[in-house]
């Protein structure tokens, strides 16, 4: 089971294997966490994003699934691109959540990622309450068949972190 580590700040400037980029299916960018790791990464993660998009996902890349590219200039070798679900749209947003959380592992094993940072997948543009996402993303690590040996939860804001550590604090009592 990967050891959880919370810390408050910018994705972009962790030193992991890998960083999950809270994508939409189009993966070719946008705001929040998206145009912060396009910003700071460069033009080669597009690139690769492009090729994906022509090679295995015409119709863009279904929410709860996972595809890794280049970090171009980031700290980390790999952002893996996940789509969360819109919390509004769906009628069983944690079971997408979850696989985000699942497939994002899956892949990082796949390139033999250890250290794997996620932000708060869904809490912004996409509308989940960070709250009711926190402990969804949390069980899916903790109960995830991966060789990964460390999950970095990257949280922006006060709310964001104190919800993480909250359900982090209750699985440890
Ligand atoms: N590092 C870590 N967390 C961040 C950063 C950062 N640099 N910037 C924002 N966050 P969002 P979503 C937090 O909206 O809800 C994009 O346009 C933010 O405070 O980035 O999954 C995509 O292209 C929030 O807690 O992602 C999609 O269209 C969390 O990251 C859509 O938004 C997620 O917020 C995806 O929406």
């Amino acid at each position: 089971m990967a050891q959880i580590v919370l810390v408050r700040g910018d994705i972009t400037a962790q030193e992991v294997d890998a960083i999950v980029n809270a994508a939409n299916s189009s993966l070719m960018g946008g705001g929040g966490v998206d145009g912060a790791i396009h910003r700071r990464g460069g033009p080669a993660i597009l690139e690769e994003c492009k090729r994906i998009r022509a090679a295995q996902y015409p119709d863009g890349l279904p929410t709860g699934k996972a595809v890794a590219t280049t970090a171009g200039n980031l700290p980390a070798k790999w952002v893996i691109h996940t789509v969360g679900p819109v919390y509004a749209r769906e009628s069983d947003p944690a079971s997408l959540l979850a696989s985000c959380h699942t497939e994002a592992l899956r892949v990082a094993d796949e390139l033999g990622a250890k250290t794997v940072a996620f932000p708060a997948i869904s809490t912004g543009v996409y509308g989940y309450p960070t709250g009711e996402a926190a402990p969804v993303a949390m069980e899916a690590v903790l109960t995830a068949d991966s060789a990964v040996e460390e999950v970095r939860f990257v949280l922006f804001d006060a709310d964001a972190y104190e919800a993480f550590e909250r359900v982090l604090r209750s699985e440890e009592d």
